[in-house]
């Protein structure tokens, strides 16, 4: 059966120090406010509410985990970037997603999401260099939005684009890319319990 099937609410980190001791090996969920993180966990996991999801950007202000029983822990990231949002909680999202990423160390990659419809806006190429080693998969989300020959197109842009990383659509309404996405963060999650590396560079 799935690990993804063993979903739990573990934690909200709302700074530094309220970040859980290490434990199994996680998988973050980064990406722009609004793109979809908290609801393609839902979809991930199989559950509708599990991870708090909303139309205005900015709902998830704290580092959210989920257990998935021993096998991993899926992070919900606060989103990065919203323009509305002021100048000091941009700061605060920084200080916390950075102590994150820096203490983070059974990190065994990072699920990068974008807008498939505007992929690759300046933000999201500031956050991928921000992120700099890690190990991504980049999901190009909400793509129940596109036609299919666009979502071909985009698919093929961003690849082009983000060589190193694999890229798939996705979308958590039509369920879109969910299986792939399951089967590839359960290697992830597999290939980390025997060798743990901190995939991510320093702040
Ligand atoms: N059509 C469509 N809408 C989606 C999809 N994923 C998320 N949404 C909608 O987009 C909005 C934001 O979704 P969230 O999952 O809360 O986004 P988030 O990235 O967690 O947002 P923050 O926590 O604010 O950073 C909600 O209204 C969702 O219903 C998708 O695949 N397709
Ligand atoms: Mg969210």
């Amino acid at each position: 059966m799935s690990v993804f099937a063993h979903a739990a609410f573990l934690r909200a980190a709302g700074r530094g120090s309220e970040l859980p001791p290490p434990g199994p090996p996680e998988i973050a969920f980064a990406g722009r406010s609004n793109v979809g993180k908290s609801s393609a966990i839902n979809a991930l996991v199989g559950r509708r509410a599990l991870a708090r999801t909303s139309k205005t950007p900015g709902r998830t202000q704290t580092i959210n985990f989920y257990a998935l029983a021993e096998a991993g822990r899926l992070v919900d990231l606060p989103g990065y970037g919203y323009a509305r949002v002021p100048q000091s909680l941009r700061v605060q999202w920084r200080e916390l997603v950075g102590a994150y990423l820096a203490s983070a160390k059974t990190l065994v990659g990072i699920v990068l999401l974008m807008d498939a419809r505007h992929p690759l806006t300046p933000l999201d190429e500031q956050l991928i260099d921000w992120l700099g080693e890690a190990r991504l998969l980049v999901l190009l989300t909400k793509a129940d939005k596109l036609s299919r020959r666009a979502q071909q197109e985009v698919l093929a842009q961003v690849s082009q684009h983000l060589r190193r990383h694999q890229v798939t659509l996705f979308s958590s309404v039509t369920r879109q890319g969910v299986v792939e996405c399951r089967d590839l963060l359960e290697q992830w999650l597999r290939a980390g319990c025997e060798n743990k590396k901190p995939p991510v560079k320093g702040m």
